[in-house]
């Protein structure tokens, strides 16, 4: 098989020890050399905490080199890494913490207070912070490095990734090494990537796109990245002056509209720049490829099956279409309700089988079973067709969920929590459009008889609850749900309603 992710970093640092790994304005940068010793340290030091080949180590640290280091050092370990969104509060890391049972949680310095007592024989709580500070980067320090990796083939486990579901309750996504690294390989391939590549990476690093594609694509090719904390419209534009590659959420590409500074001679060094996590609005991908000559490459994946297919590198990037199947991915239309294929041009569920589908989710077998089809295609959800000329058009959801700014929310976990506060005697929750996060979270509340509730003290009470993210950027009031002859919520009805909640004309 291909070699692993750790395999392919090791051979990069033999080769390209002195090319940089991370540049940083205003700080020194990281060579290769210089980060693969400390993977090597922190593999020590995280085998000394007790990690073990199968166990996971479960992290919540602000976005950093060491954080994608402390990536590198688990998976040598033969270690399962479950990275965290740093929105996150204490009661959905308990959640995590519970279900996932780690053997290592990394939580930023300043959590360490609040975490630390959970500490147990079974249970290490150490510090990682973005100044390379903390409790585990001080273990690393003393440690004697690590040499070897712990040998992985492709069925081991590498990841857990939480996704929330329709039930409510986030089941851990278990991606392999071998769907780690088949992905890597297949993506370096589609978009061209080499060594010479500068990639701005401006994402998170706690999900599949700024950690499996971002990260394991520079990893995997000795390229550098130009590695910054958050997005930031200015200081994009300034760095795409030296790189040759961006990957972002539409939103990204819909505030760069914004900059008057977004022209052709601000991109004249860049090679490609590529969309996914969310649908890229059409008239988005017009301006673009207007205002800067170059046409968005927009590909399509999800956590459970890493990246599906692409637009082409070369050839026509289509708009409104996310292109073709990645080498080695097979992807078929299906019926919603009998599950037979469908001939193109028809709609249906999509379904996607290949190295790339995950395992399974963790410790949830029924559910598991419920969403891959005997063959081995996994139901993704999501509903497409194939256009005249074989690219797939993602034509809409089967699943309830809302994507906002490229994170997903699904409206069941955050109508529990609205559920759940005192007055409420039920809610809806659905998403509606947003100028720029593409969609937006909106709610619509039933208080309780004789109750008078307000939007902005719900609002207050689910902030430390929910992430932030998560939280409706409007909560209505009303005496019922619209619901059909069933008694069904009406969520389509609902997104006409308000549809115009976050248009100018509303304010
Ligand atoms: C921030 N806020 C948001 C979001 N981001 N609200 C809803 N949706 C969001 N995505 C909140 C903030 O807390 C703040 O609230 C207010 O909105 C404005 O924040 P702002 O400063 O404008 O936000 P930002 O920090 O600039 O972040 C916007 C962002 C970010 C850059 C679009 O959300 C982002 O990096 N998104 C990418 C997510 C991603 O990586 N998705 C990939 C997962 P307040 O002011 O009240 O505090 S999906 C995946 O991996 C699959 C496999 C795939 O296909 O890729
Ligand atoms: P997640 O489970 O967080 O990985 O999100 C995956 C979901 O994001 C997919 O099932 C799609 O609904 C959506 N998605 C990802 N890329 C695209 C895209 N290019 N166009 C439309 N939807 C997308």
């Amino acid at each position: 098989m291909t070699c692993t992710i750790p395999e392919m970093f090791d051979a990069i640092c033999r080769e390209e020890g002195a090319k940089v790994m991370f540049e940083r304005p205003g700080q020194p940068p990281i060579t290769y050399a210089a980060a693969h010793g400390l993977v090597l340290r922190l593999a020590t030091a995280l085998v000394e905490l007790g990690v073990r080949p199968g166990d996971r180590v479960a992290v919540q640290v602000e976005k950093s080199p060491e954080a994608v280091l402390l990536y590198l050092a688990c998976l040598r370990t033969g270690g399962l890494f479950l990275p965290l969104n740093t929105a996150y509060p204490g009661p959905e890391i308990d959640y995590f913490l519970g279900d996932a049972e780690p053997r290592l949680f990394v939580c930023a310095p300043e959590a360490l207070p609040q975490y630390a007592g959970r500490a147990s024989e079974t249970l290490a709580v150490e510090s990682l912070g973005a100044a390379a500070d903390g409790t585990l980067m001080q273990r690393a320090a003393e440690a004697v490095p690590q040499p070897a990796p712990v040998t992985r083939g492709a069925a081991d486990p590498a990841a857990i990734l939480y996704t929330s579901g329709t039930t409510g309750r986030s089941k851990g996504a278990v991606l392999t090494h071998g769907n780690l690294a088949s992905n890597t390989v297949a993506l370096n391939q589609a978009w061209r990537f080499t060594s010479a590549d500068r990639l701005i990476h401006a994402l998170p690093i706690f999900h599949t796109h700024g950690l499996f594609v971002a990260c394991n694509m520079a990893i995997s090719t000795g390229a550098t990245m130009i590695f910054l904390t958050r997005f930031d419209v200015d200081q994009i534009i300034d760095e795409m002056a030296d790189a040759t590659v961006l990957m972002g959420v539409p939103t990204f590409y819909s505030r760069l509209l914004e900059s008057p500074r977004l022209d052709p001679l601000a991109v004249a060094e860049m090679r490609v720049f590529v969309s996914g996590s969310a649908p890229l609005p059409e008239d988005v991908h017009r301006q673009f490829a207007a205002r800067t000559g170059h046409v968005i490459l927009e590909r399509y994946g999800m956590t459970e099956t890493c990246m599906i297919a692409s637009n082409p590198y070369d050839g026509e990037r289509r708009t409104g279409a996310v292109g073709f199947a990645l080498p080695e991915v097979d992807i078929r239309i299906t019926d919603r309700e009998t599950g037979a294929a469908l001939p193109p041009g028809e709609t249906g569920a999509i379904e996607v089988r290949g190295p790339n589908v995950f395992q399974g989710y963790w410790r949830m077998p029924e559910k598991t079973a419920a969403e891959f089809r005997d063959d081995g295609y996994f139901v993704t959800g999501d509903l497409g067709r194939f256009d005249d000329e074989g690219y797939l058009q993602i034509i809409g959801r089967d699943k309830d969920l809302v994507i906002s700014g490229g994170y997903n929310v699904y409206p069941k976990e955050v109508e529990t929590a609205l559920d759940a506060l005192p007055g409420v005697a039920e809610s809806a929750v659905f998403g509606v459009p947003h100028p720029d996060f593409g969609e937006a979270v909106a709610a619509l509340v039933v208080p309780e008889a004789g109750v008078s509730l307000d939007s902005d003290a719900l609002l207050k009470a689910l902030s430390g609850e929910i992430a932030r993210y998560k939280q409706p950027k409007s909560v209505l009031l009303a005496d019922e749900l619209p619901r059909n002859v069933m008694g069904k919520v009406q969520k389509a009805e609902l997104r006409r309603r308000f549809a115009n909640l976050h248009s100018p004309a509303a304010g």
